[in-house]
């Protein structure tokens, strides 16, 4: 007979409910914050809750500036080529997930940087 278990994690000030992880091989299973299991064999499960530092992310967030990809504290047509290369795939001048330079060129924030960022950092010169 199954039996539902409930597992409900409720994150400290300062953090956010990232989601619950399966303890084994660390993939997320789920991102709301009560989770429902159905217990189908007698045994241990293992669960973990992951948080994140809302402190951190907003560091990330408010550094540099949007669309200064060389970070010389200018948005301007040297951006615009280094995110030129990055999107036609110009060898060694990708721009590495995760960096600052990353975030830069990812004017709306899709983790991805493509033509809609182009078009997004040409208007921002431009204006
Ligand atoms: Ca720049
Ligand atoms: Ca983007």
């Amino acid at each position: 007979m199954p039996s539902n278990v409930t597992l409900t994690a409720t994150p400290d000030d300062g953090f956010l409910f990232d989601g619950w992880y399966d303890y084994y091989n660390d993939i997320k299973i789920s991102d709301d914050s009560t989770y429902t299991l159905s217990v189908t064999s007698p045994g241990s499960y293992h669960y973990i809750a992951k948080f994140i530092s809302i402190s951190e992310t907003t560091t990330i967030m408010t550094d540099g500036t949007k669309g200064d990809i060389n970070g010389d504290g200018k948005v301007n047509g040297m951006d615009l080529l280094l995110m030129k290369q990055h999107i036609l795939d110009v060898p060694g001048k990708k721009i590495a997930e995760g960096t600052e330079a990353f975030w830069a060129a990812d004017m709306n924030d899709d983790g991805r940087i493509n033509g809609m960022d182009l078009l997004l950092l040409k208007k921002k010169i431009l204006t």
